[in-house]
């Protein structure tokens, strides 16, 4: 049995309540450090708020949340943690959690409020300021480019990530990044899940742009690949000491039963997913899967394949959940004819993991190993960090406080995900490095709006004040950082 209260006090404001009880979290194993380290994973545009705020040019998140029924509840991203004035007390909260590591992204459309042309200075200056204040907190900072905040302007000209008219204009904006921010920054990447954002935004409709299109979601990844490969040209020459990669997300696919063709759905499923973009840069091609079935395909040229190669310096997996994969000839997925079929529950009827409040999220530790061990025997890259993993805890809004403070699922979640993890690293000996949870705050998650909460800090939207639940004392007190003070509180203004 593991205990964290009595290592951990609750702080004061939880105390003051009256109602509300040190945590106990009991959990089983998973009592020694972890072999990687810890982090904590945001974006820009679910913690920030402050849209119209110093000369912030408009997202196409902003323009599909204000369509009636794209979001859940109408919620919007407008205020969001109010991070933009708030980013010195949550910098100084994970201070005193003992945190060095923090992934963030920047908000394209604050730096280049029209996509490109003429800089921001305000904008540069908060990233600045951010950055540094992490510096001064010992915390070190990895920055993602890209986390779908695309400048509408763009959108507008020529259909985004559809055209490779972007693919200049992004190495532009990397380009000023990296200028600004290269000598404090070390680890990068550009984008983040383009799987999410090709498919969902361009190919399906649940995302922005809001988009319904299979052949502007291919178009999409090809030339995310481009730029990708245009924007480490810059880094390359910029940079010269940064580490650089691409958010990729995946689910682990396991075969529905023990036979060869639902072996190779499943291994096609991967694939769509996630060989998809990692092939190509790892291999310099799409997978034969992909090229066989997506006929409108575009083609992946001798040049931009010898600009993909090396492009990458680390392997930066967001992994979440697992599914079934049965073989099915002829079905039509999200990405196309992908003819495997995708199912939360086995032959039996049973799920594959408990439920999260997320539909698609299903608790499956095991998968994670698998998942972490299937990357490392096809690419075999020197370094991986899970970029992201964490849960949205099933009914947790509508818990009272006490009881969603009490987050157990959550930390059974990080409990069982880290361990599976660590099994990879220790027992299969795959080279993961770092382990980001998604995410520090309860935040803007999308089309689901504030209701699906996924923070380790607690966020009360009205107020915005913030409260430690048990999961941030459980992460910390694992991976033993150094608490500066044990009976902290949430540092306010
Ligand atoms: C990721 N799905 O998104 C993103 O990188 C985060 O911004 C997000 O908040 C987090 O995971 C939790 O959702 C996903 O439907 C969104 O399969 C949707 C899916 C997967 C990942």
């Amino acid at each position: 049995m593991y205990a964290v209260a009595g290592t951990l006090g609750r702080g004061k404001s939880f105390v003051d309540n009256g109602s509300l009880v040190a945590p106990e979290v009991q959990v089983e194993g998973a009592q020694t450090k972890p072999p990687f380290y810890l982090g904590f994973a945001t974006a820009a545009p679910q913690i920030e708020g402050a849209n119209a705020t110093d000369g912030r040019g408009p997202s196409i998140w902003d323009t599909y949340a204000a369509i009636p029924g794209n979001i859940d509840s109408g919620d919007t991203s407008a205020v969001a943690d109010d991070f933009y004035h708030r980013y010195l007390n949550d910098i100084a909260a994970m201070h005193l959690l003992g945190v060095k590591k923090f992934r963030m992204s920047l908000a394209w459309p604050r730096i280049l409020p029209g996509g490109d042309g003429q800089v921001n200075d305000k904008g540069i200056n908060f990233y600045g300021r951010v950055i540094e204040a992490l510096l001064v907190a010992e915390i070190e900072p990895h920055v993602t480019l890209y986390h779908w905040d695309l400048p509408q302007a763009l959108q507008d000209r020529f259909g985004g990530w559809n055209s490779d008219q972007i693919v200049p204009i992004f190495a532009e904006y990397a380009a000023t990044a990296f200028k600004a921010f290269g000598d404090a920054v070390v680890h990068w990447t550009t984008f983040n899940e383009p799987w999410t954002f090709c498919f969902l935004g361009y190919g399906q409709g649940s995302g922005a742009p809001g988009l319904n299109d299979k052949v502007q979601a291919w178009n999409c990844v090809h030339n995310v690949l481009k730029a990708h490969a245009a924007a480490v040209k810059q880094f390359r020459a910029l940079v010269p000491n940064g580490k650089i990669s691409m958010n990729l997300n995946c689910d682990w696919a396991q075969p529905l039963t023990a036979s060869p063709p639902d072996k190779a759905a499943a291994e096609r499923k991967m694939e769509y997913m996630l060989a998809a973009f990692a092939d190509p840069i790892f291999k310099g091609d799409y997978p034969a899967s992909v090229k066989q079935r997506i006929s409108f395909l575009p083609q992946i040229t001798a040049q931009m394949a010898a600009d993909l190669k090396g492009s990458v310096d680390y392997f930066a997996l967001n992994h979440y959940t697992s599914t079934y994969v049965a073989d099915k000839e002829g079905a039509i997925g999200l990405q196309g004819p992908c003819d495997y079929s995708e199912t939360q529950v086995d032959l039996a009827g049973k799920l594959i993991g408990a439920e999260a409040e997320s539909d698609w999220l299903k608790v499956t530790p095991w998968g994670f190993r698998l998942m972490l061990n299937w990357v490392n025997d096809r690419y075999q890259p020197k370094e991986i960090i899970v970029t992201e993993n964490g849960m949205s805890m099933k009914g947790e809004d509508a818990m009272p406080m006490p009881q969603a403070l009490q987050d157990t699922q959550r930390v059974n979640f990080y409990r069982d995900y880290i361990a599976a993890a660590t099994e990879a690293v220790t027992i299969d000996k795959v080279p993961m490095t770092g382990y980001f949870a998604w995410s520090l705050l309860d935040n803007f998650e999308w089309g689901s709006g504030y209701k699906k909460r996924f923070g380790v800090v607690h966020v009360d939207f009205t107020t915005q004040q913030r409260y430690y639940k048990a999961s941030a004392k459980y992460l910390v007190t694992l991976f033993k950082c150094t608490l500066l003070d044990p009976t902290f509180t949430y540092p306010s203004d």
